[in-house]
């Protein structure tokens, strides 16, 4: 097994978006001798899907702090003779493993790529414009119209890494959690004699024989309120949402590490989450300290139930003991519930209408997609804009907001005039 040392950075902020579908084409075959043809117009090809993909060869998020927009390639338009524009590639962006996807503006969760190997589409490419073969009817043979090409889906994602180990140190700022990682496993976490040292987890993987190890994740201090958001505390109590097993490290060579415990105990019982029934040792550390041993009797004690190991991080004593009995419990301890959730969109209406000024605005991803995809330029391709309004019912709910001939509809950048028909 490996070392592994990673400095976490676990949240940020993308933006994906789908490639455009590719233009339909509106054609019609030339062929000498036949002066006007059919319209042989084909079907622009469909927009590359953005899709994350985890990935066990990727620890942090760090590389997203570069590069912020992600943008699938878009659609080939429609060729003559009905021929298909290409899809667009899909692009593939790579996550590490235990990724939580968000919708940045809603705050809900679209996926937890909690597998190696899962993905997830996050923005769809557009659908391809039809050419005009498909416009032609009894009446009309010979249509000048072809559908635009569908705008791909677009939106902000947060992503946020969450730590995955076996056991994760928890303890008050100065306890020594940094100090054991780094002498328990090949991890070089930034050790201080001052409170705050962490600032961000990092883990390590914890050797004990040949073949039995456990990833070790060191964790900043916890402060009184960090459950509430004090401190440091909430923002890394959510990591070890994702560990099997909690060390407890208690300074026993400290002022009073009674109160010291208590108060660590006090936190993660509140933090809520399932931290509470999460299975806890201790490590009495600093027993290389004056008072240490008293202090150790005094925290037996209190926690009787508690398997604690007395260790020291300057001297070495006990981390043997420690580390396999992190191993041994790590074996038992149950895999954390991770809260799974399926991809799913929120729930829109189909449209709304709503008074703006003199006029009525429809909002709704149909109505917009439609209009992106008319060319307002053509009589022909607004008509059918127009019918396919009021077959959604759009005609029918601007008469029953108000609005009378003439009044100002608008939809998107667009200004239309309403005319019942
Ligand atoms: N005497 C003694 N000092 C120790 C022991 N373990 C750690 N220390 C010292 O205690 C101080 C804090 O150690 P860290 O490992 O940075 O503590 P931490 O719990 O990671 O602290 P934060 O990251 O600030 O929460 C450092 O000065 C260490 O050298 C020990 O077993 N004995
Ligand atoms: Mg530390």
């Amino acid at each position: 097994m490996g070392a592994r040392e990673t400095l976490f950075y676990d949240h940020v902020k993308i933006f994906v978006s789908g490639g455009k579908g590719g233009d339909g084409l509106a054609s019609f075959r030339r062929e000498k001798y036949i002066p006007r043809g059919g319209p042989w117009g084909g079907d622009g090809g469909r927009g590359g899907h953005v899709i994350l993909h985890a990935s066990s060869q990727l620890a942090t998020l760090a590389d997203f702090r570069y590069r912020r927009h992600y943008r699938a390639e878009k659609g080939g338009s429609g060729g003559t003779k009905n021929r298909t524009g290409r899809c667009g590639g899909d692009l593939v962006v790579r996550v590490p493993v235990g990724t939580l996807v968000r919708s940045a503006d809603t705050g809900e969760v679209l996926a937890d790529l909690v597998g190696d190997g899962h993905s997830v589409i996050v923005a769809r490419g557009g659908r391809g414009g039809r050419g005009n073969i498909h416009f032609a009817t009894p009446t009309n043979r010979a249509p000048a119209m072809a559908e635009r090409g569908e705008p791909g889906a677009g939106l902000t994602l947060e992503l946020e890494l969450k730590l995955l180990a076996d056991a994760g140190l928890v303890g008050m700022p100065n306890a020594g959690k940094s100090t054991l990682l780094s002498r328990l496993s090949a991890a070089r976490p930034k050790v201080g004699d001052y409170p705050f040292t962490t600032l961000e987890p990092s883990l390590g993987v914890v050797r004990v024989e040949e073949g039995v190890g456990f990833v070790l994740a060191d964790l900043p201090g916890l402060v009184e309120g960090a459950h509430a958001g004090a401190g440091l505390g909430h923002e890394f109590l959510r990591h070890i949402e994702r560990t099997r097993l909690l060390v407890h490290v208690v300074d026993v060579g400290g002022l009073d590490p009674l109160a010291d415990a208590a108060l660590v105990e006090q936190e993660m019982a509140l933090y809520g989450h399932g931290l509470a029934s999460r299975p806890v040792l201790m490590a009495a550390n600093k027993v290389d300290l004056p008072g240490a041993a008293e202090n150790l009797v005094r925290l037996k004690e209190r926690y009787p139930d508690r398997e604690i190991f007395p260790v020291s991080g300057l001297t070495g004593e006990g981390l043997a003991e420690l580390a396999r009995g992190i191993a041994r419990a790590t074996k038992t301890a149950p895999a954390p519930v991770l809260e799974t959730a399926p991809v799913q969109y929120r729930f829109e209406p189909r449209f709304t209408v709503d008074r703006e000024g003199e006029g009525f605005r429809v909002r709704g991803r149909e109505v917009e997609k439609h209009l992106a995809m008319t060319d307002l330029d053509n009589e022909e391709a607004v008509a059918r804009f127009q019918r396919i309004m009021r077959i959604m019912g759009v005609e029918e709910a601007l008469h029953e907001a108000g609005a009378g001939e003439g009044a100002p509809v608008f939809i998107g950048d667009s200004e239309f005039s309403f005319f019942d028909s």
